[in-house]
């Protein structure tokens, strides 16, 4: 036995020994190709890695499922929400003409975006479902900018890796990684079935990401910005839901 294959040897010995198992081979595997997300520590940091890394690996471009118009749910349930501050109301009761999207980090035109400006975006919908982590659904048609036209538009930089988006609640931030941010159905909504986007749904403007759970599809948007790390955001897990327990990767 020559030196090398003997290293290799001892290598493939001493991973049998110590158990090393197809979950360590895969996080191997997903640390090759970028795929660890930001919450990968503690005792469920395995299994994220694992879903995330999968799920990217093999179905990157699949689409989340969308419904016939004859499905939309009669009685959508709108999740409770927190009573609005008079800034809010301001809002509200100027119809939101004085509502910002703004726009910033790794784009190399940092822009703040009115509602009209985001009107003037072409219109994409969908129909989609609307997944809680509590157990309900409903489905509903959402109309808006496809997030890759404001995000094109801004000059995306090819070094950004992550859309970080921030709500008027300030317990409410989450991110996406591109594939997600580029994605076809992920839209900045404003209308739903067929009207504005009621504020018990988070208008004025709501970024749906119907490829994930309900949280990741969150309310009230008035910033994005593009980053290369979600270290410095929050506790450095990549969103509020890791930092109350919930997984940052919630595919469905
Ligand atoms: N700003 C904000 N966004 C939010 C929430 C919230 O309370 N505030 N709840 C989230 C959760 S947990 C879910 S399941 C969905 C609920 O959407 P719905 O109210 O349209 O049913 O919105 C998400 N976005
Ligand atoms: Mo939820």
């Amino acid at each position: 036995m020559n030196k090398i294959s003997r290293r290799k040897f001892v290598t493939a010995g001493l991973a049998a020994t110590a158990g090393m198992s197809g979950v360590a081979v895969a996080a191997t595997l997903a640390k090759r190709y970028g795929l660890i997300p930001p919450d990968s520590g503690g005792i469920y940091g395995p299994g994220e890695t694992l879903t995330y890394a999968a799920q990217r690996l093999l179905t990157r471009h699949s689409l989340a499922r969308e419904f016939p118009r004859s499905m939309i749910s009669k009685a959508p349930f709108a999740n409770e929400i927190a009573p609005f501050n008079d800034a809010f109301k301001h809002h509200q009761s100027s119809g939101f003409a004085e509502w910002r999207l703004s726009v910033d980090g790794m784009v190399a035109r940092p822009a703040s975006l009115s509602m009209s400006d985001l009107r003037s975006f072409p219109v994409r919908n969908q129909i989609t479902e609307v997944v809680c982590e509590e157990g309900w659904s409903y489905i509903a048609e959402w109309i808006g900018a496809p997030l890759h036209e404001v995000l094109n538009a801004a000059g995306i930089l090819p070094q950004a890796r992550y859309v970080v988006y921030f709500s008027v609640e300030p317990d409410w931030w989450e991110s996406i990684d591109m594939a997600d941010a580029l994605h076809p159905q992920t839209l900045l909504t404003y209308a739903m079935n067929g009207g504005d986007l009621p504020v018990s749904f988070g208008g004025p403007l709501r970024l749906r990401v119907p490829r994930q759970l309900g949280y990741k599809s969150v309310k009230f948007i008035t910033r994005l910005t593009a980053t290369d790390s979600l270290k410095r955001f929050g506790k450095g897990l990549g969103s509020a839901s890791p930092e109350g327990g919930y997984a940052w990767y919630a595919g469905i």
